[in-house]
């Protein structure tokens, strides 16, 4: 059994494809994890919902935020906005079971086994595995209760809180979990965001810095694997983290990483795909 973990895919289905090929991917045998931001932006984001979800028993998917972002329109709490590729999923026929595995979906794993974690964008400094965890929990508990979901969704969107205090209750604290989980890219050491910039390492504001470069942070020196952010280009140097998102869906290349034996692979994405 080989376990593998692809970067953000965005309905790229035929570099998704491509890199299982390569591997020679069984899913009677082997398992694959994915970063999350499964749909939007690409050419297939039905076909790459479909494919996974047929799959699904070999599968571990975090979500990311244009997962939640699908979520939210399909309960008509957002519009799709320009750029979206989501209408296809909410036409088809079989969106319910799509929808449905998406919305239980985790935003933290964690394989105790190999003490590995995966999210789509990070973990905040202050966090240890074990609180990164519990709050995780809170939201995928709401994601999971057909009361509760609608008002998350709904109380989702917005960049305050902008950092995390444990007095924070209802919406405004899922939110902030949220922010932390599925768009962080820049924080402080104490986890203030920085939910504006989005380029490569240079372009921190001052007195800000890449969630995984703070020295004090508590999950240092634990394995953590993270996509979402493109213009990392793939490359992290901090010890433990890999960073996979490689901007597939911006016509760079998918990233397939064996997990055990420490192997990238990459298949390019075609830059405007009709
Ligand atoms: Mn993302």
């Amino acid at each position: 059994m080989a376990l593998y973990a692809v970067g953000d895919v965005q309905g790229c289905l035929g570099p998704l494809k491509c890199l299982l090929d390569r591997v020679a991917f069984d899913p009677a045998r082997d398992r694959l994890w994915l970063v999350g931001d499964l749909v939007n932006r690409g050419p297939q984001s039905l076909d790459t919902l479909r494919f996974l979800f047929a799959m699904r028993d070999s599968v571990v998917s975090v979500l990311g935020n244009h997962d939640l972002h699908l979520l939210a329109v399909a309960h008509n709490i957002e519009r799709l906005k320009k750029g979206d590729t989501l209408r296809e999923i909410l036409d088809a026929p079989d969106r319910d079971d799509l929808l449905d595995w998406l919305r239980r979906l985790p935003l933290v794993h964690h394989d105790a086994e190999r003490q590995i974690t995966l999210v789509h964008a990070g973990i905040p400094p202050p966090w240890s595995l074990k609180k990164a965890l519990k709050r995780a929990a809170e939201v995928e508990e709401a994601l999971r209760d057909d009361a509760r979901l609608p008002l998350f969704l709904d109380g989702m969107y917005g960049n305050e809180p902008d950092r995390w205090n444990s007095e924070l209750r209802g919406v405004a604290r899922l939110r902030t979990i949220t922010n932390y989980f599925t768009r962080m890219r820049f924080c402080t050491a104490d986890g203030r965001l920085d939910l504006k910039s989005k380029e490569g390492l240079g372009s921190a504001p001052k007195g800000f810095a890449p969630w995984f470069s703070h020295p004090e942070r508590r999950m240092r020196g634990q394995r953590i694997i993270f996509g979402h952010w493109a213009a990392l280009e793939g490359r992290c140097d901090e010890p433990g983290v890999q960073a996979l998102d490689s901007g597939c869906v911006w016509g760079g290349a998918l990233t397939l990483l064996d997990v055990d034996r420490g192997e990238r692979h990459t298949c390019s994405c075609q830059k405007d795909p009709a």
